[in-house]
């Protein structure tokens, strides 16, 4: 296995972070870069000019997957690939996905400054809407890529104004022609990403090897009343859908505790009709997000949350339909990608420690097709989703320099 450290650049890192930072900035240090918005066309064009400066090959796939290919010694040696996401969610961090593909992007430059050419090819991607926020599901592009979404599905799929995928992808010039998929398996992928949770931070440590990630369920209900006036309507006469919808949405909140110590339960999305003071709402939707490392657990709760459903509209004389949007198993990604990480922090002599990730990530699908992992670097507090959110420098170099290490290490290892 290859030794010696790759070293990265702080300074053309830190440099890269600020410019891809301005392209969807928020007043509070966030990113607000929706997938296939105008904004993620910029920073879409700004990635390709810095592969094209770089001298790799750029392709784009029919779901706007951007690919860049750093060639190897071995032209028959399956590729390492490695990147993240550089869409955001609404007012969000400017960690979350972007640093992972800066990461990549790094590595590719600092080989480049050590004349270092690795026996594998390296791929370096952005993944079309990892974040689901804007079209649904998430880890779209690489789900279309692993073959768990299909791609004519995906590209007819709409926003909230009606755009479809496909629309939104052609009005930025990222509707690719490129194969769907894998050409080649690649020998292993790499992502680094911010942990988006509070551990690393409260533990002291630098760098978290990733052991796997939760698996989830999305879920979209509909609750269905009857509107009438607020005011000469009697109490016992209504059919109130928003007081149906609040006994779901704190049941489902409870149900975390009930189901096992590592689920976890939001509504994160609720509108109601017709949203006006004085009349008594007719109809609520509203979105479920359930999660654990067991996928059993994960089934049970989404029939726990039919259940208590079925007994708030019972109760308030009211209707439901329940949609589940997507699901996705947990996630164990390969033992030999992790240990790669694990050398290349003993190496850097960074610490670090074992961890499931909370937060899905484009790997989780990656690793249907190859073996797949992780690097997590610190949030502080743990926040994320956020215009808070932040890594300290030093624990986005430190980082970086390992997942760096790690690439190489990878695209050394033989077959
Ligand atoms: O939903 C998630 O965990 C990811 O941020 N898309
Ligand atoms: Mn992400
Ligand atoms: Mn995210």
């Amino acid at each position: 296995m290859v030794t010696g450290m790759v070293d990265i650049d702080p300074d053309r890192l830190r440099a890269a972070f600020d410019d891809y930072s301005a392209i969807g900035a928020t007043d509070d240090d966030g990113l607000h870069r929706l997938t296939l918005s105008a904004d993620d066309q910029r920073v879409r064009d700004e990635f390709v000019s810095d592969l094209e400066d770089l001298g790799v090959s750029v392709r784009v796939d029919p779901v706007g997957n951007v690919f860049g290919r750093r060639e190897g010694t071995d032209a028959d040696a399956a590729p390492v690939l490695v990147g993240s996401h550089l869409d955001s969610q609404p007012y969000g961090g400017r960690y979350d996905g972007q640093l992972g593909v800066l990461a990549a992007l790094e590595t590719l430059r600092a080989l480049d400054d050590h004349d270092v050419e690795t026996t594998r090819p390296v791929e370096i991607v952005d993944w079309t809407n990892e974040e689901g926020s804007r079209f649904k599901p998430a880890l779209m592009g690489s789900g279309v890529y692993a073959g768990a979404h299909d791609l004519d599905t995906v590209l007819e799929t709409t926003d909230d104004q009606g755009t479809t995928v496909a629309e939104a992808l052609e009005e930025i010039g990222y509707r690719g022609d490129e194969p769907v998929g894998p050409t080649e398996r690649p020998d292993s992928y790499l992502e680094l990403h911010v942990e988006q949770g509070p551990f690393l931070e409260e533990h002291g440590n630098a760098v978290g090897v990733v052991d796997g990630i939760l698996g989830m369920a999305w879920l979209e209900v509909t609750i269905t009343g009857d509107s009438d006036h607020a005011g000469p309507t009697p109490m016992h006469t209504r059919s109130d859908a928003l007081v149906a919808a609040a006994d779901v949405v704190t049941a489902v909140r409870r149900l975390s505790t009930r189901l096992g110590d590592d689920v976890v339960t939001t509504v994160g999305e609720l509108s109601v009709e017709p949203d006006s003071i004085n009349v008594i709402p007719s109809e609520v939707t509203f979105t479920v997000d359930l999660r654990s490392y067991d996928d059993a657990t994960v089934d049970e709760g989404v029939a726990a949350v039919e259940a208590e459903l079925a007994a708030a509209c019972e109760r308030e004389g009211v209707d439901y339909s329940l949609e589940k949007i997507w699901q996705i198993p947990h996630t164990e990604f390969s033992p030999g990608v992790r240990d790669a990480v694990e050398d290349a922090a003993s190496e850097a002599d960074r610490s670090f420690e074992r961890m499931v990730g909370g937060a899905g990530h484009d790997a989780s699908y990656v690793n249907d097709v190859t073996d797949a992992g992780m690097v997590f670097v610190p949030s502080v507090d743990g926040k994320t989703h956020n215009e808070a959110e932040f890594t300290e420098w030093e624990d986005v170099v430190a980082g970086v320099e390992v997942f760096a290490n790690a690439t190489r290490r990878l695209a050394e290892r033989d077959e």
